[in-house]
């Protein structure tokens, strides 16, 4: 029995449409305010956090509020953490008192997902696989036969549990692998039983199976060969609230990850770490807002697009080119052009292989003036300053599906020569 096989995600599948999700890290950690990791790197014992759950009371968590955010911002799904490794539950559960409705008296699960259905919002959720708290603990099952039969019957359960308690939900996110192998945690029978009570969930890879979608690490770039993907990534430093942690990404920055997902036709997880009280940091909601007026003006530049490779012959699979002005992706015969840093009231794209049918600026309706010269396109009448406050958009109608070559020369040679990047090792990450 092989769990991964066949793909659930058909052409039409929501995961392919959904582009956009909001990441929730929220947990106990939150009112430590030093990121999700502080009981394990500052040594918390048990005790501690049992006071801490004591005073665990999340009157700021506003589940309608978020679910807005994610609609306003233009996400189509929300991932929530369930349970994260400081084994703290968000939700009901007959398993064990270290939990929400103990200690607070809220479902928050239950509240997320009531919001999100109500908004048409598709619904993940993350729940780490070991955990600090419980015992035995997967030291423990690493150690001791006995203790991991046992660690993963609990194991199996609480996953069991969950899924049956909020069913149906879209996807089962998992984290917290440590120490163990897919075949350890018995990760085809963990999908299964899954499956039997889900048929249409999807999983991520992270108990050690590939899952239904790639989940690139540290870059946003499609896995080679192509299959779904999604790429989960900060908004500043933290999952969890970091009360030190003022590092935000800008909307323009966002905006980046957001194209280069849709380049490789993948989703972009985007996180916020809601505070101890789980209402969300205003830089957050002001970051949020700024792209999702971008998105109201330019989603169609991210949203449905295809694969788009601005490529170089040479080089195998998705890894794209780069501009000096930003970022490229496709749609059908449709280029965008990303333009986050704006040329002027003149923009040329050189290396465009396609016949240019017409030239507008997005969200504008006007046509714009231009003119195309072998490979090189020219757009006059542009707006001297950036049109738009986080990424204008410059949508080139071509005659068929639009390819772009460039490469290291002025012209591409008619003879085979190493590619031009000083480290080939750096070039097949796919
Ligand atoms: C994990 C968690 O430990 C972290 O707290 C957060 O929830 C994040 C989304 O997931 O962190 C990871 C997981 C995987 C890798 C690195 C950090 N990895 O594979 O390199």
């Amino acid at each position: 029995m092989n769990a991964t096989a066949p793909q659930k995600i058909d052409a039409n599948h929501w995961f392919l449409e959904a582009r956009f999700g909001m990441f929730i890290h929220y947990g106990l950690y939150s009112m430590l305010e030093r990121g999700e990791w502080m009981m394990n790197r500052e040594r918390l014992s048990p005790d501690e956090m049992q006071a801490l759950a004591g005073r665990f009371n999340p009157t700021g968590f506003d589940a309608g509020r978020l679910c807005d955010l994610a609609v306003e911002t233009g996400m189509r799904y929300v991932t929530l953490t369930t349970m994260h490794h400081e084994g703290f539950r968000l939700y009901d559960t007959a398993l064990s008192e270290f939990n929400s409705v103990r200690h607070g008296g809220r479902d928050l699960v239950a509240e997320l997902v009531a919001a999100a259905r109500a908004r048409g919002l598709r619904i993940a959720l993350y729940h780490s696989l070991n955990n600090w708290t419980d015992r035995p603990d997967a030291a423990d099952a690493l150690e001791s036969q006995t203790a991991y039969d046992e660690f993963i019957g609990h194991t199996f359960e609480r996953i069991r549990e969950l899924v049956t308690r909020f069913n149906p939900i879209d996807v089962l996110w998992y984290d917290g692998w440590w120490p163990f192998t897919a075949e350890r945690w018995q990760a085809e029978k963990m999908n299964a039983m899954v499956h039997e009570i889900q048929p249409h969930i999807l999983f991520n890879g992270r108990n050690g199976l590939p899952g239904d979608f790639g989940t690139p690490e540290g870059h946003l770039s499609a896995p080679s060969p192509w299959r779904p993907w999604e790429g989960c990534m900060t908004l500043n430093d933290h999952w969890g609230y970091h009360r030190g942690d003022h590092h935000w990404k800008g909307a323009d920055e966002v905006v980046s990850l957001l194209g280069l997902a849709a380049s490789g036709r993948g989703n972009l997880l985007l996180n916020i770490g809601p505070r101890g009280d789980g209402s969300v940091p205003e830089a957050s909601v002001a970051i949020l807002e700024q792209v999702g007026r971008w998105m109201a003006r330019n989603g169609e530049a991210v949203r449905g697009t295809d694969i788009f490779t601005f490529g170089l012959r040479e080089r195998q699979g998705h890894c794209g080119d780069w501009s000096h002005q930003g970022l490229f992706t496709r749609k059908g015969n449709t280029l965008y052009h990303l333009a986050r840093y704006w040329p002027g009231s003149r923009m040329v794209v050189g290396g465009l292989e396609t016949e240019v049918k017409r030239v507008r600026l997005l969200g504008s309706g006007r046509d714009l003036p231009f003119t195309q010269k072998k490979d090189t396109v020219t757009v006059t009448g542009l707006p001297e300053a950036a049109p738009d406050p986080v990424c204008p958009v410059v949508e080139f109608a071509c005659a068929s599906a639009p390819t772009m070559v460039l490469g290291g020369g002025m012209r591409i040679p008619r003879a085979p020569h190493p590619p031009y990047d000083p480290c080939p090792s750096d070039i097949n990450h796919g």
